[in-house]
């Protein structure tokens, strides 16, 4: 029997308020609290994609990319009248998952996405029907469109089986960037070649040692999809896409072996040979977004980076050489920075030669080392995080760690830098 599946990713609205990423970071047109959704939303993409959709309807509602309250959402879910309801989650939206939840009268309720793999019961408590936990879930997720499995599913999907996302199944056009300051080609997309990154910074969740990535020829019909409906520039928005040099030179065989021509920008890290750059160059590669956080030892020691100032000039002196642009993230407000570090940072990220910085505090998010570092050594009398996700309220804000007054003084800073760098929403 044909059945009515709606797949939708969670709205922004009265979700955690963000004290620590600066104007560009924001949401700029929809005036919600966190970073909106111009991506195309893939994981439920992905999840159409592997289903039989000449069976099945298959609906795709991205409640975060379109910028609708929850209150709307739940119009909309409640006006479909789907068979099965599927919910990508993370947890930074954990009232909007738990007021959905609470709200529809979808038989079948399935949640998915990296906080339902931290937090399957209690989700399983708040009214989801299955859970499915795991990095990969899209054929698990096929044949619980049949079976409708209660209680925990565990996933084990490679993403090297998967097919790709189809962005077509969704209003592709309206995802193109408005604006393009950052690259020459029209029409930017982006994919995920990989999942995971097997470093350990503090403030991040992201560490996974076996990380997974997408076949050559399977990612570069994913590229050719990109293409055909109209993308010029592709972005890889891995958490680290170029760990693996090995397997990016099979992607590039396969590019150059169809012949294809785009330009192409990639997430990644501080590490990458002087060969695989210029490859990469001469494949259209303009830009790569790193996280360098800061320039100085002891700060990346706390950071527990996997880099060094001097790793970090030897990458950008490569990049240069490459001709390959630099988007560089830096954390400020670690409790070991100094004045006199904050004064010469601008001038060293100058000498550099660093074309886009970009600033954040330093922030506690859920399920991080650095959180929890804070919660043992008495900045926090008691657990927000464990709390909140337990009974989510609208528009949470962490408590900030340290004075209010240094969080004055950091976010002066970035302004400060913002002007001199004139860093605008993009
Ligand atoms: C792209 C991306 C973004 C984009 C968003 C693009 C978009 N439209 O989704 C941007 C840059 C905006 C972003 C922002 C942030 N992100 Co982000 N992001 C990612 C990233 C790198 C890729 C997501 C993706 O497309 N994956 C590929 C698809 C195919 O996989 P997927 O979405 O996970 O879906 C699969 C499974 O999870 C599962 N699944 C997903 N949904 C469902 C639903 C059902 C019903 C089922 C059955 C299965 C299922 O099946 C899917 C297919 O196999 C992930 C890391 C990762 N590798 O997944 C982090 C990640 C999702 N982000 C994360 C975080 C923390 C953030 C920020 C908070 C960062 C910050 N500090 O500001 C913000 C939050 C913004 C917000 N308000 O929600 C965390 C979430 C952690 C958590 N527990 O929730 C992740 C997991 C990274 C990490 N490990 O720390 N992010």
């Amino acid at each position: 029997m044909s059945k009515k599946i709606l797949l939708t990713t969670l709205p922004n609205d009265k979700c955690i308020k963000d004290w620590k990423a600066p104007t560009y970071f924001e949401a700029n047109k929809r005036g919600t609290n966190y970073a909106p959704s111009d991506y195309i939303p893939l994981g439920i993409l992905s999840l159409a994609s592997n289903l039989d959709t000449k069976k099945d309807e298959v609906i795709i509602l991205d409640a975060s990319g379109k910028g609708l309250t929850i209150d709307k959402t739940i119009e909309r879910i409640e006006k479909e009248q789907p068979d099965i309801l599927g919910i990508s989650s993370n947890t930074m939206r954990v009232y909007a998952l738990s007021e959905i939840l609470k709200k529809t009268t979808t038989p079948y309720k399935a949640v998915g996405g990296p906080h339902a793999t931290n937090y399957a019961n209690l989700i399983l408590k708040q009214g989801a029907d299955g859970v499915f936990m795991g990095a990969v879930a899209d054929f698990e997720f096929r044949d619980a469109v049949e079976t409708n499995p209660r209680g925990i599913v565990n996933c084990r999907t490679k993403y090297s089986e998967t097919q790709f996302p189809d962005r077509t199944l969704v209003d592709y056009e309206n995802y193109f960037p408005k604006k393009g300051v950052f690259f020459q080609a029209k029409n930017r997309l982006h994919l995920i070649s990989s999942l995971g990154c097997p470093n350990k910074c503090v403030f991040c969740t992201a560490h996974e040692e076996d990380m997974q990535r997408k076949t050559p020829s399977i990612l570069v019909d994913e590229m050719q999809h990109l293409f055909s409906i109209g993308a010029r520039s592709i972005h890889f928005l891995d958490e680290n896409f170029n760990v693996d040099e090995t397997h990016l030179g099979e992607i590039l065989d396969e590019k150059e072996k169809r012949g294809l021509e785009f330009e192409l920008s990639g997430r990644g890290q501080v590490k990458m040979s002087r060969g695989l750059a210029k490859r990469l160059a001469e494949n259209g590669f303009k830009r790569i977004h790193v996280g360098i956080e800061a320039l100085d030892d002891e700060i990346l020691r706390f950071y527990n980076k996997a880099s060094s100032v001097r790793q970090i000039y030897e990458f950008c002196e490569i990049m240069e050489g490459a001709g390959i642009d630099i988007l560089a993230h830096f954390v400020i407000g670690s409790p070991i920075e100094t004045e006199s570090y904050l004064q010469k940072l601008p001038n060293q990220i100058k000498e550099l030669g660093i074309k886009h910085p970009r600033f954040q505090i330093l922030s506690p998010t859920p399920d991080t080392e650095y959180y929890q570092n804070l919660l043992k050594e008495g900045f926090y009398d008691r657990d927000y995080w464990g709390d909140y996700i337990k009974h989510p309220t609208p528009d949470f804000e962490l408590p900030y760690p340290y004075s209010n007054k240094r969080l004055e003084e950091l976010k002066a800073y970035i302004k400060e830098i913002e002007e001199k760098y004139h860093i605008k929403n993009e």
